[in-house]
């Protein structure tokens, strides 16, 4: 049965992408993500010269201006709840707004829909599907239209994540036998990897300045650890540098912090830093499992997936960690925010 094969093939693959999740604590192997997958260094001393103040810098001052002409939209995420146009309960895509109401079905397919990612200007959302027999990066219009293969690749091809300036998809792909950050052009071409380590490296996560690409992977090991590298390969640096696993990462709108999941504390728990690694602290200090991080594109909200009530749930809270507020409310797993930004009307 279609539901069957293509649940045992997520089944897999989230497998094979979380791999780097599984931590071997005292003989024990807890499973770290639940979700499938959906996931500026210790900056060298030449870099840190070169970047000594962010305000001095143009780019942060264009991301500033950038930042006062966006407003928060709509958070998509994916869902297996069981809805009229989803009677298999296999994962689609949703829409909600940022108070949980007004919730839409984007895709209708009996295969796994997940991994929302929006374009920075709001307008579309790339995602992965296994429609087509494996994973593919796809990219749909912000009301489910025209949903397009992007990778068209026979590899598992998943964790999309657009660059800045739109013009760019980096994601995760295990074509070349382990996983690899890729990077490829918004209309699927030009594929390259960025990466090329033995290593899995997963769950890429693009400045918001251009200049770097976040991912995670278990180097040295055997956890997984935030690195950064420069948007073409260069560079790639621990940030974390603690011996739980830590991953999903994600930047604040205005560059300077860095959100994600850690297991040094015995369950999942959101922590931020800063952008060279430093000032790591715990935002939501709950026993459940709380998870894949998501700015909400004015910074001021960070959405992530929380399973402190059994099963997973979309959450938001401050930037601080303050009002943990479950939006979803379903019984089913709902997982992968991610947060669109509205460009604010003129005048
Ligand atoms: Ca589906
Ligand atoms: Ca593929
Ligand atoms: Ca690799
Ligand atoms: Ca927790």
């Amino acid at each position: 049965m279609q539901s069957k094969r293509t649940r045992a093939n997520l089944g897999r693959v989230a497998a094979v992408a979380l791999a780097a999740t599984m931590v071997v604590a005292g003989g024990r192997v807890e499973l770290a993500a639940l979700t499938p997958v959906a996931a500026a260094a210790k900056a060298k001393p030449a870099d840190a010269k070169s970047k000594p103040d962010a305000k001095a810098r143009p780019d942060a001052k264009s991301n500033a201006a950038a930042r006062t002409k966006v407003k928060n939209g709509l958070i998509a995420f994916a869902s297996d709840r069981v809805t009229t146009d989803n009677p298999e309960g296999d994962n689609e895509i949703f829409t909600m707004k940022a108070d949980g109401s007004g919730v839409k079905q984007l895709t209708k397919n009996e295969a796994e829909d997940f991994n929302p990612s929006w374009s920075p200007n709001g307008k579309k959302i790339a995602f992965v599907t296994n429609r087509d027999g494996n994973f593919e990066v796809y990219v749909m219009n912000a009301d489910g239209s025209g949903q397009t293969d992007l990778s068209n690749n026979n590899a598992n091809d998943i964790a999309p994540d657009w660059s800045p300036d739109g013009k760019k998809i980096a994601f995760q792909t295990d074509r070349d036998g382990n996983d690899e950050i890729y990077v490829m052009n918004a209309d699927g071409s030009g594929q390259t990897n960025l990466t090329k380590n033995d290593a899995n490296d997963d769950k890429p996560a693009w400045s918001p300045d251009g200049t770097k690409i976040a991912f995670q992977t278990p180097r040295p090991g055997p956890g997984n650890e935030v690195f950064v590298m420069d948007a073409n390969g260069a560079n790639q640096t621990n940030l974390t540098n603690n011996v739980a696993s830590d991953f999903f990462a994600a930047w604040s709108p205005n560059g300077r912090q860095i959100a994600f999941t850690t297991l040094r504390d015995g369950n999942f728990e959101v922590y931020v830093m800063n952008a060279d690694g430093s000032g790591q602290t715990n935002l939501t200090k709950n026993a459940g499992n709380d998870f894949r991080p998501a700015w909400s594109p004015d910074g001021k909200k960070i959405a992530f997936i929380s399973s402190r009530g059994g099963d997973e749930e979309i959450f938001t809270m401050s930037a601080a960690g303050a009002n943990q507020t479950n939006l979803t409310q379903t019984g089913a797993t709902d997982s992968d925010p991610d947060w669109q930004a509205i460009k604010a009307k003129k005048g």
